[in-house]
């Protein structure tokens, strides 16, 4: 399978990984509590010593570090080394708060290609692939991360950012672009867009490497009929490292955790209580080898569930589901828990496209919520499509999915804006998570 399929690591039998992971924890708390005030502060306010971890099994030990943490340490604060030693900083959007600033020494930055080289092989990837990468470049990490995998793996890489469909689409022509690397919204106005133009026969893509914002089975399923490929779920975040954390492989079933580098746990949101595998929770994440930016048990608001059950590729790592949505995703509509995943599954299983908008607001007190759908384009062109109908089984399907009564609006097609990086499903009106 290649150069990047890391086999005496990425198969390792559970011992000797957990040999591994307590060997570079031990390293790794002693690196943050003798370098970073604000760890040393933390633990010593915990009564924990860096002696006292020994293994993995200590970790419940140390104390959580929340995003506030790091918002609060903006920008040099977390820092686990001089200044001199970084040679490149990636940062959040921050459209929720104070932006968050991850720092790279270049052992960090080659682990955290490692990470995207080997996601790229389980998606099939070898030196002799065209990777065409259209997630955006600059701060975000998406860019930079699938576009050092590709180059380490020998690829032909294509740093194509977001955004300028058609010049997207003449580069995949031209160029013959076999490996997609772009958010799943993003992947669907692509095929819209060859769709449109009728080139779907110049393009040969086999494999998508999607990720960056929740998507549905139901949304994989409709990429890969319309581009023609298999797609791969790829996850990560700014503060762990970007893109790559975990990654599917041929399986479908799951992304592996690259456990020689972070070690997962799920906890309980409301108690931070450990959970057995198995168990739908928060995900939090302790890295390993880090250095410029350490992040030990770092919660990171995803939910997911995580299994250690034989995978059929031969990986040994850790799969995470696919993760639901933040919990801070999670909106509370008319007093029930609504995510816009649950809605996605309803409005595709019911033959329309992952074009759809959620509007939220409240008045006197009482909330409403409207999902706005497209039409698809055989709809649009069906002259005996009657919307009323349309519109009351998609409100059916809403309130069997979810319990409550939602408005629907069937739009034409190309009403809802279409997204170059990560989709905005979610217009909420009502300003109750102000942070
Ligand atoms: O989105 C890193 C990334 C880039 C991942 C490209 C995959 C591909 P942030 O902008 O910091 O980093 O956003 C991180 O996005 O905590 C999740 O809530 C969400 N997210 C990322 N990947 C997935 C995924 C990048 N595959 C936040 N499925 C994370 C669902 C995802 N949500």
């Amino acid at each position: 399978m290649g150069r990047y399929f890391q086999e005496d690591i990425e198969t390792m039998p559970y011992e000797a990984l957990k040999k591994l992971q307590s060997e570079r924890l031990v390293k790794q708390v002693k690196h943050v509590y003798d370098n970073v005030k604000f760890y040393r502060d933390k633990m010593d306010a915990a009564g924990v010593k860096p002696e006292d971890i020994k293994s993995v099994d200590d970790l419940k030990l140390l104390p959580f570090i929340e995003k506030d943490d790091l918002r609060d340490q903006y920008p040099y604060g977390l820092l686990g080394v001089p200044k001199s030693e970084v040679v490149r900083i990636q940062s959040t959007s921050g459209t929720t708060g104070r932006r968050v600033v991850a720092f790279y020494t270049n052992d960090d930055v080659k682990i955290w290609e490692t990470c995207c080289a080997r996601a790229l092989v389980a998606a099939g990837a070898s030196n002799e692939d065209v990777v065409h990468v259209c997630y955006g470049y600059g701060l975000f990490t998406g860019g930079p991360g699938l576009h050092g995998g590709s180059h380490l793996l020998g690829s032909m890489t294509l740093p194509m950012s977001s955004g300028n469909t058609e010049r997207q689409l003449q580069f995949m022509q031209d160029l013959g672009s076999t490996i997609l690397c772009c958010t799943p919204s993003y992947a669907l106005n692509l095929a819209e867009s060859i769709e449109e133009r009728g080139i779907k026969d110049k393009i040969s893509l086999k494999a998508g490497i999607f990720g960056a914002e929740p998507w549905t089975e139901e949304m994989r399923r409709e990429i890969e009929k319309r581009l023609g490929l298999k797609a791969y779920d790829i996850y990560g975040l700014t503060e762990i490292s970007g893109p790559g954390v975990s990654f599917e492989c041929e399986a479908q079933q799951g992304m592996h955790i690259n456990e020689d580098f972070f070690i997962p746990e799920i906890i309980n949101p409301k108690t931070g209580e450990v959970l057995p595998e198995g168990e739908v929770g928060e995900l939090v994440f302790t890295t390993l080898t880090k250095k410029a930016f350490p992040l030990l048990r770092y919660r990171t608001r995803d939910l997911c569930r995580l299994t250690r059950e034989k995978c059929s590729c031969g990986r040994t790592h850790i799969r995470m589901s696919k993760p639901m949505g933040r919990s801070d995703d999670m909106m509370v509509v008319k007093g029930v828990n609504v995510w816009p995943s649950q809605i996605e599954q309803v409005i595709i299983n019911l033959g329309y496209q992952a074009n759809y908008q959620i509007v939220v607001d409240r008045e006197n007190n009482r909330d409403s919520i409207e999902v706005q759908v497209e039409k698809t384009p055989e709809m649009a062109a069906d002259e005996a499509f009657d919307i009323a109908k349309a519109q009351k089984k998609i409100v059916a399907g809403l309130k069997s999915m979810l319990g409550i009564l939602v408005d629907v609006k069937v739009v034409e097609p190309k009403t809802i804006e279409r997204s170059e990086g990560k989709a905005k499903r979610v217009i909420d009106k009502r300003n109750l998570y102000v942070s």
